[in-house]
């Protein structure tokens, strides 16, 4: 017998659909995606691989007006740099239930498209530095995975440095840091 589709996958596939592109969302029965350590976990990515969808508010005269930031797990965003980008005055981080009744989606399972209304969303450049990216899928267990460019198109997103600075290493063989720039070509690219 066919598997039921969860209402909330249904809404991320139909949403990728309505743009040509066919996603396969993973689900787990006994794993948590809840966080980006948990979905990192579950699907053996590195952290920065992950998507957070991290919806914040801003004031408008009709009321408030979210924000989505898609934005690399290992990253935290610095709500100046996003409140220049959106240009929003009162930007803030909104709560649960915000966030909830703005997108139609909990907690732990914001995915980056297939919002109850259409949502502004700014993407974070280092997403662009992997072949592919995974993203909440609709709830805190599933997760699709997806070429870093290919989601901008279905989010419709803005790419924008909108991350805290990572800490300068004193170590010059360290890692690299800062933003690089966003691929927009084939995820084959160097
Ligand atoms: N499924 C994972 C990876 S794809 C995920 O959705 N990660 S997330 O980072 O986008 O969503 C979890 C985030 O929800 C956490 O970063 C956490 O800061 C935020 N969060 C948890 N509780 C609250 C709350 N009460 N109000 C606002 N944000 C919250």
């Amino acid at each position: 017998m066919p598997s039921v589709v969860h209402p909330a996958h249904q809404r991320v596939l139909d949403a990728a659909a309505r743009k040509a592109v066919s996603l396969e969302i993973l689900t787990f029965e006994d794993d948590s995606t809840h966080t980006a350590e948990d979905a990192a976990r579950a699907v053996g990515a590195e952290l920065g691989q992950i998507v957070k969808s991290l919806v914040f508010v801003g004031l408008t005269d009709d009321g408030p007006e979210p924000v989505i930031c898609l934005v690399s797990g290992a990253n935290r965003v610095e709500v100046s740099r996003l409140a220049a980008v959106a240009g929003l005055p009162g930007l803030r981080r909104a709560t649960a239930q915000e966030a909830h009744d703005l997108t139609g989606f909990v907690i732990g399972g914001i995915p980056p498209i297939g919002h109850l209304r259409p949502t502004r969303v700014v993407m974070d450049p280092d997403l662009g530095r992997f072949t592919t990216v995974w993203a909440a899928a609709g709830t805190p267990n599933a997760v699709f995975e997806v070429p870093p460019a290919t989601l901008r198109i279905l989010s419709n997103a803005t790419v924008a440095p909108i991350a805290e600075e990572p800490q300068q290493s004193t170590d010059a063989t360290g890692p690299a840091t800062g933003a690089t720039a966003f691929r927009t070509g084939a995820p084959s690219e160097a």
